[in-house]
């Protein structure tokens, strides 16, 4: 399959985010996407392209203008009033504050944010800008009648909402691309989010849509982040009741559970009446990853693509998670290959 990938990743890369307490080194790094393009190399999964512009208009069919806006004028504000080192806020309109958009940059990052997870940088929003235009490329790809392509996307996207940044996500990649192809007149997008961590921010930009069914397979977030989405009773609502649908599974999660949290949602999937699948590709669901607590081995992920290939669905790969980053390659181009295997 042809794999989309710019350059332009490595615009973005943050100094630090608070673990424990502590200030560590970002976990979300360029090396991240390097590696999986080495990997894609390597296997000869099949050519590399650079994206197409598209512009922000199809981005503005996900996101708010007034919060790309913002987005994409952020850095330039920060360095105009002396600011060092990176952008991150620090207050959020949280119960009790009122949701108005104040005029301070930093009132004005809290309000377009859910963590401080998302630095912003001189390079973070060409990065995003970037990444989604290689996610809308790679869905153009399957516009004119590929079965699967890859979008190397990165920063990820699936935490990012209409309006709200968080998680390592600015723009939501996989969510603009569903959105594209329902724009170009398909009438059901399925998206499947195999990240470790729920994809709240797809479920909040589609939460009460029929068009797209959303199914997420993910660390419970009673005990493990996003905290506040992401339970197995959030099923959708108004004309997108039915159409959500959480897999939440526990630490220590291995591939037995976790394969049946995939038949369940590939059998939703499948009854969904979609045409096309959306796959949010995190691979951080493995043993040795950093920050997350289930137990998949490297094997597992052939099995798993093998999986999502047997849907039939014309498949739009889209990176997301994963950061144990010698691993992280095998892993993601694992889930490809399998894939491929299944449909040859
Ligand atoms: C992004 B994606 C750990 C903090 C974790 C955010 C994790 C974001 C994951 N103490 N912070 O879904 O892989
Ligand atoms: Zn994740």
């Amino acid at each position: 399959m042809l794999t989309y990938y710019s350059d332009d990743h490595h615009l973005h890369h943050g100094s630090c985010e608070l673990i424990d307490g502590k200030l560590m080194p970002c976990f979300e790094k360029p090396q991240r996407a390097d590696h999986i393009l080495a990997r894609v190399k390597d296997r000869q999964l099949g050519e590399v392209r650079a994206p197409r512009d598209f512009g922000r208009g199809p981005i503005e069919r996900v996101h708010s203008a007034a919060y790309l806006d913002f987005f994409q004028g952020a850095w330039t504000r920060w360095q105009a009033q002396g600011g060092k080192g990176d952008l991150l806020p620090y207050t959020w309109p949280a119960r009790t504050l009122r949701q108005q958009l104040p005029t301070s940059l930093h009132g004005q990052l809290g309000y377009y944010s859910f963590d401080a997870g998302a630095p912003i940088t001189a390079g973070t929003w060409q990065a995003a800008y970037s990444a989604a235009q290689v996610a809308l490329s790679a869905q153009a790809e399957i516009a004119a009648g590929a079965h699967s392509a890859f979008a190397l996307c990165r920063p990820p996207g699936h935490h990012a909402a209409g309006d709200v940044m968080g998680g390592y996500c600015y723009l939501n990649n996989a969510a603009i691309a569903a959105q594209a192809f329902l724009d170009q007149g398909r009438a059901r997008v399925a998206i499947l989010d195999v990240d470790y961590h729920h994809g709240n921010g797809t479920q909040s930009i589609f939460y009460e849509r029929g068009d797209v069914v959303v199914t997420s397979i993910h660390g419970d977030p009673a005990a493990e982040f996003p905290f506040f989405l992401g339970y197995a009773d959030e099923c959708g609502a108004g004309a997108g009741e039915g159409c959500n649908h959480n897999y939440p599974l526990p630490a220590g999660s291995d591939w037995a559970a976790w394969r049946t949290a995939l038949e369940q949602a590939c059998q939703r999937i499948a009854e969904s009446a979609a045409e096309v699948l959306v796959v949010s590709l995190g691979v951080d669901t493995f043993k040795d990853d950093p920050i997350s607590q289930f137990k998949l081995d490297s094997p597992d992920y052939l099995r798993m693509g093998q999986r999502i290939a047997a849907l039939g669905l014309p498949t739009l790969f889209v990176m997301e998670g994963g950061y144990a980053v010698e691993a992280i390659g095998v892993n993601a181009v694992n889930v490809l290959e399998g894939f491929e295997a299944s449909n040859s």
